[in-house]
């Protein structure tokens, strides 16, 4: 890879299994196959047990974060982590509904898209209209990175230090600024034998 590459952070999870398994095997599958001539995997933190959001809206999920070096413009990278998806057995149905993988786009580098006000009002959206509406665009960072212990706490294994563009604040920051429970709730899983 030519040393033109951004920096972007990842955000994986599933709660159903797939042809590959339980989720932990498919979230690792869903790693080996991004590797490719354009993304680069360059560190992967621990996964996580974390209870669902909403609670009681299904089986508890498992989380992990990646960074990656990419080569492919932002919409490029979301068009490749959607194939991983679907090779995984992805079904869309309902907004936070049951899946066997999710793979969401947390940042590349600080770039702000569509553009600050866009990603304002959608920063902004009320937990009611989150329920009910889905960017038809990609926003970066993730709006809802900020409030998510299931993103920020593996997040924080590999990017303690990066800085939020819009908000200011470091992953450290954030995970700080989350009530001690939620911060609390995600569980290490300990990897089995094989690796
Ligand atoms: N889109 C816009 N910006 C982005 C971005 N930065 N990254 C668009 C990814 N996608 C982005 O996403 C819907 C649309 O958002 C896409 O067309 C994309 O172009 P989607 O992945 O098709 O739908 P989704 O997965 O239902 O939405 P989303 O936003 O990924 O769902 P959430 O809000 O992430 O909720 N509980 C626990 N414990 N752990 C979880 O991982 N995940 C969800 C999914 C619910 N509860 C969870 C977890
Ligand atoms: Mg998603």
């Amino acid at each position: 890879m030519n040393t033109k590459h951004m920096v972007a952070h990842i955000a994986l999870g599933a709660n159903l299994s797939s042809r590959f398994g339980v989720p932990f095997a498919t979230l690792r599958q869903a790693l080996r196959l991004m590797a490719c001539q354009t993304i680069k995997v360059k560190a992967v933190s621990r996964f996580f047990t974390t209870p669902c959001f909403p609670p009681g809206a299904g089986p508890d999920y498992v989380n992990a974060c990646a960074m990656l070096h990419v080569t492919d413009t932002p919409d490029a990278l979301l068009a490749r982590l959607h194939a991983i998806e679907e090779a995984c057995g992805r079904e869309r149905r309902d907004r936070w509904g049951a899946r066997t993988a999710d793979l969401d786009l947390l940042a590349i580098g600080d770039i702000v898209l569509p553009d600050a006000q866009t990603h304002a009002d959608w920063v902004a959206l009320s937990p009611a209209a989150q329920r009910t509406q889905t960017p038809d665009r990609l926003v970066l960072p993730h709006p809802r990175l900020q409030d998510r212990a299931f993103v920020l706490v593996p997040l924080a294994d590999i990017a303690p230090d990066w800085r939020h563009p819009v908000l200011g604040r470091t992953v450290s920051e954030m995970v700080a600024a989350l009530p001690a429970a939620e911060r609390a709730a995600p569980r290490p899983i300990d990897p089995p034998p094989t690796g």
